[in-house]
């Protein structure tokens, strides 16, 4: 069997290495050259635990190969950005490109997987135009059993940082715009899958896909909103959080500058756009969410002396915890804010990269350690809890003003340690 993975991004990459891992003979696609160029040599150019090796590994045996080129195979992996326009709509001309490419190599009896974060109605769409660009083939448009092709959209749901086991681990959605298309899918899933696969329509899967992440971003509003109300009362929400998930069927997110990466700050909008008039919750947890970086800003300038020139620390500039991943993070938006005020100077420091991200550079913002950055600072501004950040001692923090966003000297490191008595038996 013969698979061909069109985008070798931080899905496909990692895709191809286990598909190939499990014997399946797999052409890595990219219209990037470099990256096919490195992945031939048996390199990766994305951060994940343990691809390395693994890319290596199946590059030597003859199982991966990469082309710019798509090339006949038995099924054909679409797995390309799904970007946002500038007016929050959802932007598939890669996916489109990506169909267009594969049209001359097929052959009757394929399978075409779409695994991009899609709008409801795209994998149709892409149907449709692979119908007009191979008349000779029949596809299942109207879910024809019969039809010699098949077509799925089966989401990836994978958390960068731990691709590789939740690849495997998680379950999966499959949806086919046939039955035996849903079927054949699920055939090539379980080479590698340990998770239950669950066969539906693409429409369905198409939508369950963004509902995680819209689920995610309501529910990181809530904690947001939470946070405010604790503002106002003078209260403090990590506490309030953490005792109220104490009840057995209520399980708050956290808090925090606001929600970033590729994926969870974008995917609501798809649900938005296909339904405007029905959405007024996701979007308004959109709203919440992008304003929480103004809202750090303004508690900083509340901490302000007019006065005189302040320098304030900005700690961790990454979306999230523990990866160098800086798109959409909240982290950069609050110190590109920050380099707009007058009379401040601004120490960042980010232990996951070497240097300032590119929004960041040439505003007279100095990369450093957390440390010195500390040293300098009259505001210290925690933004990303980083693993490093835990060892601070509190002795550094003495005489400083302190924003923590991340609760972590606010509740994690101050929590009362009577303040739990447990009951239940050993
Ligand atoms: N965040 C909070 N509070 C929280 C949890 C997260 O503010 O309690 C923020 C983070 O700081 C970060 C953002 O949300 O800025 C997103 O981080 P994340 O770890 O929740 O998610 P991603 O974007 O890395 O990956 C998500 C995952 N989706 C879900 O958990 C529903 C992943 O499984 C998806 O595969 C991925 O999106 C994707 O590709 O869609």
């Amino acid at each position: 069997k013969t698979v061909s993975v069109i985008g070798m991004g931080y899905v496909g990459l990692p895709t191809c290495a286990i598909l190939a891992s499990r014997g399946l003979d797999v052409t890595g696609v990219d219209v990037n050259e470099a990256v096919v160029e490195r992945v031939n040599r048996g390199e990766i150019h994305i951060v994940e635990p343990d691809l390395d090796g693994l890319i290596q590994k199946v590059v030597a045996n003859g199982k991966l190969k990469a082309s710019s080129k798509p090339q006949p195979a038995d099924a054909h992996v679409i797995a390309v950005p799904t970007p946002m326009t500038q007016d929050h709509r959802p932007d598939i001309t890669y996916v489109l490109a990506a169909g267009r490419s594969i049209a001359p190599v097929l052959k009757s009896g394929d399978l075409i997987v779409l695994e991009s974060t899609s709008p409801v109605g795209t994998t149709r769409a892409l149907t449709e135009m692979l119908a007009e660009l191979r008349p000779d083939l029949k596809f299942p448009l109207a879910g024809e059993e019969q039809s010699e092709m098949l077509v799925v959209y089966s989401p990836e749901r994978v958390l960068p940082g731990k691709v590789l086991t939740e690849l495997c681990n998680n379950d999966r959605s499959i949806g086919g715009l046939s039955r035996r298309s849903a079927a054949r899918a699920a055939a090539l899933y379980s080479t590698f899958v340990t998770g239950d696969l669950y066969l539906t329509s693409a429409e369905s899967a198409e939508l369950v896909k963004l509902t995680e992440n819209a689920f995610r971003d309501v529910n990181i509003a809530f904690a947001n909103e939470i946070a405010a109300v604790c503002q106002d009362l003078s209260l403090n929400v990590w506490e309030v959080i953490e005792l109220a998930n104490k009840h057995p069927r209520v399980n708050i997110l956290q808090p925090s500058p606001g929600v970033g990466g590729h994926c969870i700050a974008i995917d609501p909008y798809f649900i938005i756009d296909a339904a405007p008039d029905s959405t007024p919750l996701i979007a308004a947890a959109r709203r919440i969410n992008s304003a929480r970086p103004h809202s750090v800003v303004e508690d900083i300038k509340a901490l302000l002396n007019p006065a005189a020139k302040q320098t304030i620390a900005c700690l961790g500039l990454s979306f999230k915890p523990n990866i160098d991943d800086m798109r959409e993070s909240p982290a950069v938006e609050v110190v590109e804010l920050l380099a707009q005020l007058p009379n401040v100077k601004i120490v960042a420091a980010e232990p996951n990269t070497n240097a300032l991200p590119a929004p960041l550079q040439n505003k007279g913002i100095v990369f450093t350690d957390a440390l010195s950055a500390i040293d300098q600072a009259d505001i210290v501004v925690l933004l990303v809890d980083h693993r490093q950040f835990n060892f601070i001692d509190p002795e550094e923090l003495k005489n400083k003003k302190l924003v923590d966003t991340r609760g972590l000297w606010t509740w994690r490191k101050a929590r009362k340690p009577d303040a739990r008595i447990e009951r239940r038996a050993p």
